[in-house]
């Protein structure tokens, strides 16, 4: 399914991943917002490696520890759309993997996955990953635009290659796509990188990817919004899987301050 960001709602988003897996919404960050977020990201990906295997991609590079280097995805990360698709399809949630990644120029496509498959869950189960990816270069099937296999989160047999459909879409969209939903980045056959960012959230019951709690300088989150540091891992899974010394996780950014209730 297609959108636009004006028109997108919770319910509309919901729908479209239930048919097909992903939904593409266009229009989310104004042409002002990429250009700023793609200069930011140029100068961390000035000193990023490229990939050390064929899944990361010999030709690409990829940005870890998102939130320890920039704040541009401050905002989307919490932007209200995504987390009223959250809410509903995975119930109380986390970020697990925010990644920068650049394709370069002659990088092959990567192979099909499902990003949930890292999670050993008996299958079928419910959603318990839902990622977005945001594209700071218009992604065309040229450039290495991520390929999907539609309705493959209801078919957990690897699909077939001749399934895949290109996520051709403006700099500026956003798309979002179950953890179930087969997937994997284009070949670049041009000789410009593709900039893309996804946002990867998973069920805060589970282990997130990427230990954002030793990845991101505890006084960087202590100056964030107190939805982004819940994202970032200073939250409890109710009623208490998380907890720190007996207490909410929150405490740990609180300085002790003279009056405050003991910890
Ligand atoms: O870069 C892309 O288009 C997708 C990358 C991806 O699916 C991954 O690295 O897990």
């Amino acid at each position: 399914m297609r959108t636009t960001y004006r028109e997108a709602t919770v319910d509309s988003v919901v729908a479209g991943l239930e048919a097909d897996g992903y939904v593409v919404v266009e229009g989310v960050l104004s042409a002002d917002e990429v250009a700023a977020t793609r200069a930011d990201l140029q100068s961390v990906l000035a000193s990023t490696p490229t990939g050390r295997n064929d899944f990361e991609g010999f030709a690409t590079q990829r940005v870890y520890a998102l939130f320890a280097k920039t704040r541009a995805f401050d905002g989307p990360a919490t932007d209200p759309l995504l987390l009223g698709v959250l809410d509903r399809v995975l119930g109380p949630h986390q970020l697990s993997a925010p990644v920068g990644i650049q394709i370069g120029p002659g990088e092959k496509a990567q192979v099909l996955h499902r990003d949930d498959s890292i999670y050993p869950l008996p299958t079928p189960h419910g959603e318990v990953v839902l990622n977005t990816m945001w594209p700071f270069d218009d992604f065309t099937s040229e450039n290495g635009a991520t390929r999907l296999v539609p309705g493959s989160h209801r078919d957990h047999a690897a699909p077939h290659e001749s399934g895949t459909v290109v996520a051709e879409m403006p700099a500026g969209s956003a798309m979002f796509y179950l953890g179930s939903l087969w997937h994997g980045g284009g070949a670049n056959r041009t000789d410009r990188p593709r900039l893309g960012v996804i946002l990867e959230y998973a069920a805060a019951w589970l282990r997130p990817q990427e230990n954002h709690v030793l990845a991101v300088p505890r006084d960087v989150v202590a100056t964030l919004p107190k939805r982004l540091q819940e994202l970032l891992g200073y939250n409890i899974y109710p009623p208490f899987v998380g907890y720190v010394d007996g207490h909410h996780p929150r405490r740990c950014l609180q300085r002790a301050e003279p009056g405050d209730p003991p910890a």
